[in-house]
């Protein structure tokens, strides 16, 4: 068989839910491809091999020989462009993209494209429900829910999208009618060489963007663009022109645009000041593809909130418990224990701990130090937070179980405080995900007496 890279002939790197919606992709495209995945197993192969019996699969290390029979190769996301073998195809000339690089160039409806470290899920689901209330035929996926490629359609009319910094990698122009990076905080430190080169990932999202949002209390969020490119801003102080914001009339706080109140802050069902700026990027990204302000009005005053995002568990002996099982990174759980802390009349207990993913901690000791009472520390890097954590001034705890962590939270809560989990790590060293460690952490909730 010639091992000559063909014009006609692409490679799917990866067989999870990526890999898969790219060979569905490919083969209603009617073009030529095989499929390579450095896993003895991955598990889309028996789906692959039902639907498509006739594509080749190689499973294990990968090979660069075989790499380079494709002119273009299309990597998942949960695969480093670092990866070596790519970077060696790379270097031979093989083309090397992604699915939310074909779905760019497939997608005839605008794309109000969303990444940052925080807050992706909350604000994907909220534009999507207010755009939804606007009467417009939406598509919401991407990182969240459906993968890009499948959501494709010639009804859609507007395609709300969340993706990562994984995806944006293999990402070069997206061609957003508008585009955000709500929020840069260290994540993924295992997979990037530090900070710098994880904010080069996520700023992707703004190549070919027609108009952009920025979030004026992160200076990372601000993307390098023409000055002709128009821009919105959101942010917790006062709004001014084009800027969405908070203002405070009678001692009630407004989320507002420009010089106008919208709706009273305690109109929220969801918590905390993440969430005030989380609801102020919905408007600003709806906004500027020309959604009505009543009906995302609307939607903000139904919303709940996501599972596992600070999410309200139960209450047992006067203390609260929240599931904010989400917070995989120092950055969510700094929210969380900042925007609940100062919003409840006691303490915080906390559960943290699990699978770092190589974070520096530090940045928890004092605002646990201010809002906790205790800290019940679980999961692989357990000890590494408890060093981070060791100046806080507060009690900290070892446990091995999820419902010995929160039988310790019991015992030391008091009347008015709030037993939160929020991790500040991933869950994968102990859990199958985070949705199983929300799900544990409650039900261990529920069978306190
Ligand atoms: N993997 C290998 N060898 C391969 C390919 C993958 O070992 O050849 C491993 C990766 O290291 C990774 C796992 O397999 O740990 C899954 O990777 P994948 O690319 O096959 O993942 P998919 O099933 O395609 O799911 C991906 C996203 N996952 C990742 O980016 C790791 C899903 O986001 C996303 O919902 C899905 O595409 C559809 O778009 C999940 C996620 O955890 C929710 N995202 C990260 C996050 O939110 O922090 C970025
Ligand atoms: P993502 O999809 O980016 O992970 P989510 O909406 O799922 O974002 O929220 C993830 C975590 O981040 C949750 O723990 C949540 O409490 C926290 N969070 C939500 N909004 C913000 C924000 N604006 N800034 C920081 N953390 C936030």
């Amino acid at each position: 068989m010639s091992l000559i890279a063909s014009d006609h002939f692409r490679i799917v790197v990866g067989l999870g839910k990526s890999g898969m919606s790219l060979v569905r992709f490919l083969a209603r495209q009617g073009v030529r491809f095989a499929v390579a995945d450095t896993r003895a197993n991955p598990p889309e192969l028996s789906t692959l091999r039902e639907q498509f019996p006739q594509v080749e699969v190689r499973c294990g290390e990968l090979d660069v020989e075989f790499l380079c029979r494709a002119s273009e190769l299309l990597v998942s996301p949960g695969l480093a462009v670092a990866t070596p073998a790519l970077q060696e195809a790379a270097r031979r000339g093989v083309k090397i993209s992604g699915d939310i690089d074909l779905f760019a160039r497939h997608a005839k409806a605008p794309i109000i494209a969303i990444t940052g470290s925080n807050a992706k899920s909350t604000v994907t689901t909220l534009v999507g429900e207010m755009a939804a209330a606007a009467g417009k035929r939406v598509a919401v996926g991407g990182n969240l829910g459906t993968p890009a490629l499948d959501l494709l359609a010639d009804d859609v009319e507007l395609y709300v999208m969340e993706l990562s910094s994984f995806q944006l990698e293999t990402t070069d122009q997206l061609n957003a009618e508008v585009a955000t990076c709500l929020n840069v905080s260290e994540d993924h430190m295992d997979r990037y060489d530090g900070l710098p080169q994880y904010h080069l990932a996520k700023h992707r999202i703004f190549r070919g963007a027609r108009q952009v949002v920025v979030n004026r209390d992160d200076a990372l969020s601000r993307p390098l663009i023409a000055d002709q490119v128009p821009c919105w801003t959101f942010g917790l102080g006062k709004p001014d022109f084009k800027r969405f914001g908070l203002l405070e009339e009678n001692g009630e706080k407004y989320l507002a645009y420009q010089f106008d109140t919208l709706l009273p802050v305690s109109a929220l069902k969801v918590r905390g000041a993440h969430n005030q700026s989380n609801a102020l990027a919905a408007l600003a990204l709806g906004h500027a593809v020309g959604l009505p302000m009543a009906a995302m009005l609307d939607t903000l005053k139904t919303f709940t909130g996501l599972p596992h995002r600070c999410q309200w568990v139960g209450e047992r002996q006067g203390a609260n418990y929240y599931d904010d099982s989400k917070a995989t990174n120092v950055g969510a759980a700094l929210a969380a224990i900042e925007g609940l802390g100062a919003d409840i009349a006691g303490k915080l207990v906390l559960i943290a701990g699990g699978d770092g993913k190589g974070a520096d901690f530090s940045a928890l000791s004092a605002p646990v130090g201010r809002y906790c009472r205790a800290v019940v520390l679980l999961g692989r890097d357990a000890e590494r937070l408890g060093e981070s954590l060791a100046g806080a001034g507060v009690l900290l705890i070892r446990v091995h179980t999820l419902d010995k962590a929160v039988q310790q939270c019991a015992e030391l809560a008091e009347p008015g405080d709030a037993v939160l989990l929020s991790p500040a790590c991933a869950s994968l060293d102990m859990f199958k995900n985070f949705e199983e460690r929300g799900r544990l952490f409650a039900q261990a909730v529920e069978a306190l007496a």
